[in-house]
C-alpha cells in the first residue's frame, strides 16, 4: 500500500486551517484549534486511530466555536479523503461498542466514498466546560462529509457528558483504524462490486 498522506489548508472569512494526515502513523498528534476540548477529543480521534494528525485553526472564536469545529471537520475530511486516494485494498467495513467507565456507544463505519451520517447520541446538558455539546455532532457531520464515509454513532448509555462526548471520537478513531487497515486477503482489490469507491 502507498504512503497514505494528505496535507490541507483551507481559508475563508470564518476560519483558516491547516491539517495534515498521515493514516499509517503511530497516532501522534498536534492541535491547535483555540478550543481546548475540542483540542482533548482530536488528540483522542487521532491516537486512537493510530492515524498521525496536525490541526492548525485560527477561528472566530469570539463568535463561538461553531466555525472552527465544523470547519477542523470539513478540513481533516478532505484530507483523509485525498490520502485514502482510490481505497483499494482497506478492509472498509468496521464497528465497536466502546467502553469508557459508566458510558458505552457505539460507532459502524463502511469507508465507502458515500458521505451520510447517522447520530443517535444526546447530552443531557448543552456544554461541556465552555463546549457547546451540539457541536460534536457538528464536527462528525462535516467529517463524513468529506471523508467520504458513512458513519453510524449510537450512544446506548452514559451520565456523564464528558464521558459520552469522549465515547464517540474513541469510537470512531478505533473503527477507523479497523476499517483502514490493509487486507491482506485482497491487498490490491478496491472492495467493492462496482469496483469502486469513490462515491
Ligand atoms: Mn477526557
Amino acid at each position: 500500500m502507498a504512503p497514505r498522506s494528505a496535507e490541507v489548508s483551507r481559508k475563508t472569512k470564518e476560519t483558516e486551517i491547516s491539517v495534515s494526515v498521515h493514516v499509517d502513523g503511530a497516532g501522534r498528534s498536534e492541535m491547535a484549534t483555540g478550543v481546548g476540548f475540542f483540542d482533548h477529543m482530536l488528540d483522542q480521534l487521532s491516537r486512537h486511530s493510530l492515524i498521525d494528525m496536525k490541526v492548525t485553526a485560527k477561528g472566530d472564536l469570539h463568535i463561538d466555536d461553531h466555525h472552527t469545529v465544523e470547519d477542523c471537520g470539513i478540513a481533516l475530511g478532505q484530507a483523509l479523503s485525498r490520502a485514502l486516494g482510490d481505497r483499494r485494498g482497506i478492509m472498509r467495513y468496521a464497528s465497536i461498542d466502546l467502553a469508557m467507565d459508566e458510558t458505552l456507544t457505539r460507532a459502524a463505519i463502511d469507508v465507502s466514498g458515500r458521505p451520510f451520517l447517522v447520530w443517535n447520541v444526546n447530552f443531557s446538558a448543552p456544554k461541556i466546560g465552555t463546549f457547546d455539546t451540539e457541536l460534536v455532532r457538528e464536527f462528525f457531520q462535516a467529517l463524513a462529509q468529506n471523508a467520504g464515509i458513512t458513519l453510524h454513532v449510537t450512544n446506548h448509555y452514559g451520565a456523564n457528558n464528558h464521558h459520552i462526548a469522549e465515547t464517540c471520537f474513541k469510537a470512531v478513531a478505533r473503527a477507523l483504524r479497523m476499517a483502514l487497515e490493509s487486507d491482506p486477503r485482497q491487498p490490491d482489490a478496491v472492495p467493492s462490486t462496482k469496483g469502486s469507491l469513490k462515491g
